[in-house]
């Protein structure tokens, strides 16, 4: 049996539960070898904190992909969050051509935005490279917020389905084959995901929650590589994830003052149980 290796390619914040403290023990936790590559390390991550350290680490990925081929390493999956710079976003596309085995799912969240607004570190250069690494995709992974950075489509809160598959359609013409859109509410105190395969539409619905956290995209992104790893389709991936993200707000929610990201670890364990 091959034992199937994930590349996962973004920042570490040291502190801040979130995007590779949280991919990393994610898919190892769905029983998947985890290989990393830092983009960046920043002392926290930089959603409330302020005055966060960052070493950009762009220069060092040429070398360690060309150490990688060398070695003749392949990925079964490739999955990036949370990039540097535009140069590490076509370095990411370099990778994606030299170190993924043939039929390696290449996810791509492009973690850049939420709430209508783009995070401090990123331009529209940063979002213009990002719309060409979704094309070179297999699935990606925005919430709305991205989505319309992507497209050009103004982002709005209160919205319909027809709004959401004009947002679809945008998606799919920049080359996006597989489409999971968070963070998608059709009704009062319901969210859920549309999973967008090839021109097929479903939706998956669930509850919202009072209390948002901040995290919560890279939690529910390394689920869903670690479902589909686990050999579920993009729908039971998507489903799963969404659960799994569900709980680790709730008991967020149960928690003192935690406001700087999802304590995802206590309830790992779920997670685990909904891949049986
Ligand atoms: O969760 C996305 C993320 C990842 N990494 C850093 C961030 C953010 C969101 O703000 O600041 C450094």
């Amino acid at each position: 049996m091959q034992y199937k290796k994930v590349l996962t390619i973004q920042d570490i914040s040291c502190v801040g539960q979130c995007s590779m403290t949280v991919a990393l023990p994610i898919i190892s936790a769905c029983g998947v070898e985890t290989c990393v590559l830092p983009s960046a390390v920043l002392s926290t991550h930089t959603a409330g904190f302020t005055g966060f350290t960052v070493r950009d680490l762009t220069e060092d990925i040429p070398a360690i992909n060309r150490h990688w081929c060398k070695e003749g390493i392949r990925f079964q999956a490739i999955y990036t969050g949370y990039l540097g710079s535009t140069q590490q976003i076509a370095y990411v596309k370099e990778i994606f051509s030299t170190s993924a085995e043939e039929g390696c799912f290449k996810i791509v969240d492009p973690a850049m935005a939420d709430n209508g607004k783009l995070y401090p570190a990123f331009d529209m250069e940063y979002v213009e490279a990002m719309k060409s690494l979704c094309g070179a995709a297999d699935f990606v992974v925005p919430n709305i917020t991205e989505a319309c950075f992507l497209t050009g489509i103004p982002y709005r809160t209160d919205y319909d389905r027809a709004y959401i598959d004009s947002i679809l359609s945008a998606l799919s013409d920049l080359g996006c084959n597989n489409i999971i859109l968070t963070g998608v509410s059709y009704a009062q105190g319901k969210t859920g995901v549309v999973v967008f395969e090839k021109g097929n539409y479903q939706y998956y619905e669930h509850e919202m929650l009072p209390n948002s956290c901040h995290g919560t995209g890279d939690i529910y992104a390394s689920a869903f590589v670690g479902s589909l790893m686990n050999g579920k389709s993009a729908f039971e991936a998507a489903k799963i994830a969404a659960d799994y993200t569900v709980e680790c707000i709730k008991f967020t929610g149960t928690l003192d003052n935690h406001w700087y990201g999802a304590a995802f670890e206590p309830v790992l364990g779920k997670l685990i149980d909904m891949l049986k």
